[in-house]
């Protein structure tokens, strides 16, 4: 193993848990690489180095490292600023929710594509409810998940409140109030060069040219918006 190589970043461009790693990166000024793959025909390496078939994966040399909560422990520890509190209570609550956004996103996924107005608005409720929790846990004044400071767990959340504010722009979700803590939240890591960065020029129109493409309930609304 050796750390002397530049870390290649393997995603997927509209990858909300590849946006995690290159977040951090990106906060941590750290160099590295970005190879795209497309999901839907990998490259006959990716199989190779990714165990699960899935991206994130961080190729360092030889070295591989597969799944986006490791990447970021990896990160926390190989680079500075130290984007994990040092109390050990306080960590492991950031680590619980971060478990936690990977849930969120999960069923964003399945909302984003679902096929029934009933598993849409499911999974529309399911989602609000969650954030719900998340906004009973997160620093009072904020702006972003433990107050001031910029930490893992923010970058996260801001994949979820990214796709969630551009489908909001086309859909409304009524998902949280933008005047509301969590509304403070969102926009604080909407605005942040880290959170900009970590997505690919374009990824406003490939994201909606995936919806578009699932034929998913979602989809159905939009195209009926747009013709009014
Ligand atoms: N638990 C994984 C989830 C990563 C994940 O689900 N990535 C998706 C793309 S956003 C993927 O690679 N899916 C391919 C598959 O499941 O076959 C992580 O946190 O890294």
């Amino acid at each position: 193993m050796t750390t002397k190589h530049i870390p290649e970043l393997i995603s997927f461009n509209v990858c909300p848990f590849v946006q995690r790693s290159a977040i951090a990166l990106i906060e941590k000024n750290a160099k590295f690489t970005t190879t795209y793959i497309d999901l839907k025909n990998p490259p006959d390496w990716f199989a190779d180095v990714s165990p699960l078939g899935k991206v994130p994966v961080l190729r360092i040399g030889d070295a591989i490292i597969f799944e986006s909560a490791v990447i970021a422990e990896y990160l926390d520890e190989r680079y500075a600023p130290n984007l994990h509190p040092t109390n050990l209570i306080s960590k492991a609550h950031h680590r619980s929710w971060t478990e936690f956004a990977s849930d969120i996103t999960n069923n964003m996924f399945m909302m984003l594509y679902a096929k029934t107005e009933e598993s849409f608005k499911e999974l529309q409720s399911k989602i609000k409810k969650q954030l719900h929790q998340v906004e009973q846990v997160i620093d009072k004044q904020g702006p972003l998940f433990a107050g001031e400071h910029f930490s893992l767990v923010d970058a996260a959340y801001a994949p979820v409140f990214l796709r969630l504010d551009l489908v909001d722009q086309v859909y409304k979700l009524n998902l949280f109030e933008y005047e509301s803590r969590l509304g403070l939240w969102s926009s604080e890591l909407l605005k942040r060069n880290s959170v900009k960065a970590s997505v690919v020029d374009d990824f406003e129109e490939i994201f909606f040219s995936y919806n578009k493409n699932s034929g998913g309930y979602l989809a159905e609304q939009i195209a009926l918006n747009d013709q009014v």
